[in-house]
Formats: C-alpha cells, structure tokens, sequence
C-alpha cells in the first residue's frame, strides 16, 4: 500500500482534493497537470504522442534508435560498473534501445525503473527480461527522491540517472531548478545525468503541438475536470470550459489553459467554486530551451555538460551532465 501514502503521509485522494481545492480558490485558478495521467489521461497521452504534430517522441526515439551506441559509450568511460537508474520509465519504449546498446557493449549494469505506478513497474519486470535475457533488472515503485535513497540503499555503484521525455519542461524555471538541485544532492562526483529537452524552435511548430485541430489535447486538458466529477464528487459541466493554449518565443513558455465559457458555480464536495465568464485556469506548463539555458541550468545546479545527442531535424536534445 505504500504508494498510496504521499511524502506527508496524506492518502492520495485527500491530496487530490486539497491541491484541486487550493488551486481553484486561489486567484487566479490554476491545477496541476501532474493529475492529467489517470486511466484515461494515460490512454489519451498515448493519442498525443501519436498525432503528427506533436514531434517530441518521435525526435526522442530517433536519437535513442540511432545514438545509443554513442551514448553506451560515453557513459562506460569510467569503464566501472554501475546503476542505470530511470526517473518516470514508463514502458521503456525508448530505453530499451540504450539497454540494447549497453548490453551489447557488455557493460556490467544493473537497469533501476522507478515509477509512481506500481503496475508500470510489474510489466517492466515482467516483459524486459522476456526482450533482454541478459538484463539485470530490479524495479522501484514510489516517489522518485525517496526510490532514489533506496537505489542508493541498494548499492554503491556509479550511478546513471534518465531523465527523458522532456518531463522536466512540466516544470517552470524555478521548479526545473529545484528539481535538478535536488537531484545532485542525491547523486556523487562523476555520476551522469541524462535529460531530455525540447528545443525553442518556430513558434508555430511549438503551438501546433499542444492546439492540434482533432482536439485531443483539448480533451487531455478536459479529462481532469471529468476526474475531479468521478474521484472527488465534482458537478463540472464540461462544455462550459474550452480549452487555450499558448506560446512565447521570449520565455519559452509554452503553457495550457482551461476558459470558462460563461458565469458559472461549480461544486466539489462540500465546496462551491465560482468562475466568471472567460476567466482562466492554467493548466500546464511545457517549457521550451535554447541550448544556452540548459547549459546554464547544469552548471546553477551542480552539474558540468558534457555532450548533447540531437535529432536531426535538432528539435529535441538528450543532454549529459557530470555531477561536479
Ligand atoms: C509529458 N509531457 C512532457 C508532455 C509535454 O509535452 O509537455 C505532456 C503534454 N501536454 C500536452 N501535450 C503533451
């Protein structure tokens, strides 16, 4: 049961409810898209990353298809064993090409998944070794800082951390920060950090990718107002929100909203919500860098670069850091 317990020892609905209560209360509105993934939102992200606008997997899987050997490479450069630890591994669909690689290399590694779902991590458990008899494979289930401690708990090898997919970008700046910081202090000299960035590029390219016309990632968006009507007893109407999304080329923020589209009362359990016609709530952020800004954003936390793997269209960027 213990994934049903937050850091502070909250069940997960109350936190649910608590985070969703004291985003629509304060002013203005916000929720967090960190609650986008129940069933359905996982089912309708899997329709994201398969519609023709929205370039991230697809740049990220060509630089893990074709640049893994590379990457198996400069990571065995200290030629000692290690831990390939992954942040969010999901289905390792785009590990498995540097697991391949690694393997093939013949380096001595231990692959450590740690996911927030134990069921994610029941299937990598189950499957990898199925496609990869040589791997040596102990999943983690639970939050990334605590499953952390415990690989470290586990063994004091070199640790290789992934952190792909541009997940980092649901972050702003300053939480990207923090986060990072955070990160190093549970890693050692010498220790890599792998992390996956989605570029600044033609601003209408990034806004096609999270306004694509067949609505899916406006039904994303939507799907948590109708998780909030199932798990904490909401009367959301959904055709009363539409959903708004922007870019700016200044900041790189590419972020989502929710409008309302008229005056409107809206209850969550014992709670009424007012929303006043065309007032917003922000939803998501994803944000964009230049290679500059991830530069700067590993030597503020810690961390020196020390290569880059692109696509070749150079939308997306796995960047490698050195912990200093
Ligand atoms: C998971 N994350 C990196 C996605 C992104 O691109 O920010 C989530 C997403 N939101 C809308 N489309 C995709």
């Amino acid at each position: 049961m213990d994934t049903m317990i937050t850091k502070r020892m909250v069940p997960v609905a109350s936190q649910f409810l608590n985070d969703v209560l004291a985003g629509l209360q304060a002013e203005p509105k916000f929720l967090s898209s960190k609650y986008f993934y129940d069933e359905k939102g996982d089912q309708i992200f899997q329709q994201i990353m398969e519609m023709k606008e929205y370039y991230l997997t697809n740049s990220e899987m060509e630089i893990l298809q074709e640049q893994s050997a590379k990457l198996a490479t400069l990571i065995s450069l200290d030629g000692d064993a290690f831990d390939l630890i992954e942040l969010g591994a999901g289905d390792a669909t785009k590990s498995i090409h540097l697991l391949k690689a690694l393997l093939q290399a013949q380096l001595n590694f231990t692959y450590l998944p740690i996911d927030i779902s134990a069921h994610v991590i029941a299937d990598l458990e189950d499957n990898l070794p199925k496609k990869l008899p040589d791997l040596q494979i102990e999943g983690l289930n639970g939050d990334y800082f605590k499953m952390l401690e415990k690989a470290k708990a586990i063994s004091n090898r070199r640790k290789v951390v992934l952190f792909m997919g541009a997940n980092i970008g649901n972050m702003d700046l300053a939480e990207a920060e923090n986060f990072c910081r955070d990160l190093r202090e549970e890693l050692s000299p010498n220790d890599l950090l792998i992390i996956g960035f989605d570029l600044k590029k033609n601003p209408q390219q990034i806004l096609a990718a999270y306004n694509d016309p067949t609505g899916i990632t406006r039904s994303f968006n939507l799907n948590l107002l109708n998780r909030i009507n199932r798990e904490l007893d909401g009367d959301f109407n959904i055709s009363n929100f539409d959903h708004y999304a922007s870019y700016d080329p200044e900041t790189g923020a590419c972020k989502s909203y929710l409008i309302s589209l008229n005056d409107q009362r809206v209850n969550i359990g014992d709670e009424t919500i007012h929303f006043n016609k065309n007032e917003h709530i922000y939803m998501e952020i994803s944000q964009k860098y230049s290679l500059e800004d991830i530069d700067a954003l590993a030597s503020k936390t810690g961390f020196t670069p020390m290569n880059r793997f692109f696509d070749r269209q150079e939308y997306f960027v796995d960047a490698v850091w050195k912990v200093d």
